[in-house]
């Protein structure tokens, strides 16, 4: 039984890999699928693009897929860089440093900001189902910790007291946007094993 695991971010292959080990399946990524172009992610909305991710994975390879839409929301830029937090800069460090000259003299209270995930599980023609998860926090004024990835370590996660990439990985997976997204599809993903099993 196999899972496509559509997304070619590093970070996320790990983090998926970890929350989805408790389900027992063959995980595979697009590195085996070469052959296969990237998705066009132009919608305006992490849902659209998940929904394109995933459509486009499902249909060029027919496994059943999982694809994760992600991004960072930050309310004093009006929700920027949003579905464009993976384009904001060239570079990881350039985005980070992008975003903290943004909110530059903008004091803690009004740099709240919250990490959004939504993921969709398609497991055969017509059979969607899209699942939001999102974690709270805010801007911190610099960069601390070097666990997790992007914009982990500018993002200071609420009610923890340290940043994103300052948590342990485990901790990351359990509290995450992309922990949420996916706990909210576990039901799904289960009655899929089951029925796979059965089947
Ligand atoms: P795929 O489309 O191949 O999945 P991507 O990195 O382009 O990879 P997205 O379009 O969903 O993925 O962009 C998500 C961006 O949002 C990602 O590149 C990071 O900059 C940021 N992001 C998402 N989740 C994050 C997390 O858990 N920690 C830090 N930054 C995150």
């Amino acid at each position: 039984m196999k899972l496509l695991i559509a997304t070619q971010n590093a970070g996320k292959i790990r983090e998926l890999e970890a929350i989805l080990a408790p389900l027992g399946v063959t995980l595979s990524t697009p590195e085996e699928f070469l052959e296969v172009p990237e998705a066009i992610e132009d919608g305006e909305t992490f849902e659209e693009n998940a929904l394109k991710k995933a459509r486009h994975w499902f249909m060029a390879t027919g496994l059943p897929t999982l694809a994760d839409d992600s991004g960072l929301m930050v309310d004093a830029l009006d929700g920027e860089p949003g579905v464009r937090s993976a384009r904001y800069a060239p570079t990881v460090e350039e985005r980070n440093a992008k975003l903290l000259a943004a909110l530059e003299g903008i004091l803690p209270e009004r740099r709240t900001a919250r990490f959004v995930c939504v993921a969709v599980f398609i497991r055969g023609h017509g059979d969607e189902v899209i699942r939001r998860g999102t974690c709270e926090g805010r801007i911190h004024s610099e960069p601390r910790g070097d666990g997790g990835f992007g914009y982990d370590p500018i993002f200071w996660v609420e009610g923890h007291g340290c940043t994103m990439a300052e948590l342990p990985a485990q901790v990351k997976n359990q509290i995450s946007h992309r922990a949420r997204a996916l706990a909210a599809l576990q039901p799904d993903l289960i009655e899929w094993v089951k029925t796979s099993r059965r089947g």
